[in-house]
């Protein structure tokens, strides 16, 4: 089975309901390794990319609501990246189904998703969907220096002056 990288987001409402310890240990069954991971405020130019494929839905603003916090007065997401055999099937089964209504009971989303009133799969995390998709999302959300292994090729590059915060 060949190795793969794969992005899961543990989403605001995973954040908000105290969720990460579970959800981390749901995802130590697929027996992956964790090969990046912070904690990050995710800005709303982020969150159009990340959804850009469904861009148009009747629920797409509410979805980048929801991934920005504004639905949940928290504006955190974990990061995660599994590396292993089948990565990205090994986590979507226990995701579960993007429906938490018709997610297994015992998938994280079957178990502490829910739907919304409006309609929008609260789901708790974000796992990647395909190769293709996995790569993207990685490349948009880490950059190649926060991972540990070197996933896809890389440059170095002049970093030209400009302002940065700093500790003071
Ligand atoms: P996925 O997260 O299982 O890959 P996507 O189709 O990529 O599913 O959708 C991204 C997110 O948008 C879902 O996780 C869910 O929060 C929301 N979503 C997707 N489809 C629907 C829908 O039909 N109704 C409401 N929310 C949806
Ligand atoms: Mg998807």
């Amino acid at each position: 089975m060949k190795n793969e990288a794969t992005l899961v987001i543990i989403k605001p409402d995973g954040l908000k309901k105290s969720l990460t310890g579970n959800i981390l240990s749901r995802l130590s069954e697929t027996k992956l390794k964790i090969i990046g991971a912070k904690i990050m405020k995710v800005e709303i130019d982020l969150a159009h990319k990340h959804y850009a494929h469904l861009k148009g839905k009747p629920f797409y603003l509410e979805l980048i609501d929801y991934i920005t916090g504004k639905k949940h007065g928290e504006n955190r997401v974990m990061l995660l990246i599994y590396w292993g055999p089948n990565a990205i099937d090994k986590v979507r089964q226990i995701a579960g189904a993007t429906n938490p209504e018709e997610a297994e009971p015992i998938s994280i989303r079957g178990a502490y998703g829910r739907i919304l009133t409006s309609g929008l799969f609260e789901n708790v995390i974000h796992a990647s969907s395909d190769l293709s998709e996995a790569e993207r999302e990685i490349k948009l959300w880490f950059e190649p220096d926060e991972i540990a292994y070197d996933l896809y090729p890389a440059k170095e590059t002049v970093v030209k002056e400009g302002k940065k915060r700093i500790w003071r």
